[in-house]
């Protein structure tokens, strides 16, 4: 299997975010990906490639492009008021106000996000610009025939909607890459999203739509973030009614549990007969991981890319979260030798 990865990653690295009432420094922080890397490598897993440049029009498929444009364009109105802290929002359009864009930049910020877990950074826009380039090109692969790649993106993305940053995400490769194979013949593509997390950025982009499936194993958002999205009841709307489906589970699972999700989701994705699978592939659902309350262990995650193997569909992994850094290298590794077989 090849591996897509820039080096640009490195350009995104925020200082730090609260967590338990206390500044403490980022969890997604850039040796995630150096770790994950550094794994690929040794062992062997295939070679390592560098993203090709497949410009703005398929992210445009995805995000607005005024968002796009703010985002862009952020730091340099952050810069030109004399800061070079992380830019935070800390106000946002919830019930009883109005979604009106200001034109503050903090105002427009707090329109754009929907929490303070995304700081833009001088190099932020660049490295999660590029990570939609490195999913498009593990996209591309696989439309030319590849079983199977890994886009080793950073910064995640499944938190992301189409004009909203959240959750350490910013644009949203996962749904990036789905949507062109979409654009070039592909009917019906479902994404398997196994981070710990609801991705409910992806949820949102698809949830009228019934050319892609989108199928979420997940901390119950009664109890974890992203806390108003990711319920069992969210079934799809419109054209899209039946093609969502979330599985959130009780905060201390383990395998056992965890396993019966995944066959629940896999039975699903086979009915729906995809032509591609996207699997968004975080793996802070290890019983390590700082910010997460599941129990999978590494060998767990073997069992996991087996069990997607046996879909036996073209399938694209785009990395997300896991922020146990010593042991994400080898669990998210893990899953693709378990694909492999
Ligand atoms: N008390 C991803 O895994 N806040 N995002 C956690 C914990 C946000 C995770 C606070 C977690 C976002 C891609
Ligand atoms: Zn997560």
């Amino acid at each position: 299997m090849l591996t897509i990865y820039s080096d640009d990653h490195h350009l995104h690295h925020g200082r730090c975010e609260i967590i338990d009432g206390e500044l403490k420094p980022c969890f997604e922080m850039p040796s995630r990906a150096d770790h994950v890397l550094a794994r690929v490598r040794q062992q062997k897993l295939g070679d390592v490639i560098e993203p090709s440049d497949f410009g703005r029009a398929p992210v445009e498929r995805i995000h607005d492009r005024d968002y796009l444009a703010f985002f862009e364009g952020a730091w340099a109105r952050w810069a030109a008021m004399g800061r070079d802290g992380d830019l935070m929002p800390f106000t946002w359009p919830a019930r009883t106000l109005r979604s009106v864009v200001p034109d503050n930049l903090h105002g427009q910020l707090g329109y754009y996000s929907f929490d303070g877990g995304a700081p833009i950074t001088a190099g932020t826009w660049q490295a999660a610009w590029t990570a939609t380039q490195v999913a498009l090109s593990g996209q591309q692969l696989i439309g030319d025939g590849a079983h199977s790649a890994f886009a080793l993106c950073r910064p995640p993305g499944h938190h992301a909607a189409a004009d909203l940053m959240g959750g350490y995400c910013y644009l949203n490769n996962a749904a990036i890459a789905a949507q062109a194979f979409l654009d070039q013949g592909c009917k019906r593509v479902a994404i398997l999203d196994v981070d710990y997390h609801h991705g409910n950025g992806t949820q949102s982009i698809f949830y009228a739509r019934d050319d892609v499936l989108f199928a979420s194993i997940h901390g119950h958002p009664a109890f974890e973030f992203p806390f108003f999205l990711g319920y069992a009841d969210e079934q799809g709307e419109g054209a899209g009614e039946g093609f969502n489906l979330n599985l959130p589970l009780a905060a201390g699972s383990a395998w056992e549990p965890w396993s019966a999700a995944l066959e629940s989701a896999c039975k699903r994705i086979a009915a729906y007969a995809p032509e591609v699978i996207v699997v968004s592939l975080g793996v802070d659902t290890f019983k390590e991981d700082p910010i997460s309350q599941f129990r999978l262990d590494s060998p767990d995650y073997l069992r996991m890319g087996e069990r997607i193997a046996r879909l036996g569909k073209p399938t694209l992994f785009v990395m997300e979260g896991g922020y146990a850094v010593e042991e994400i290298g080898i669990n998210a590794v893990n899953v693709l030798e378990g694909f492999e077989g």
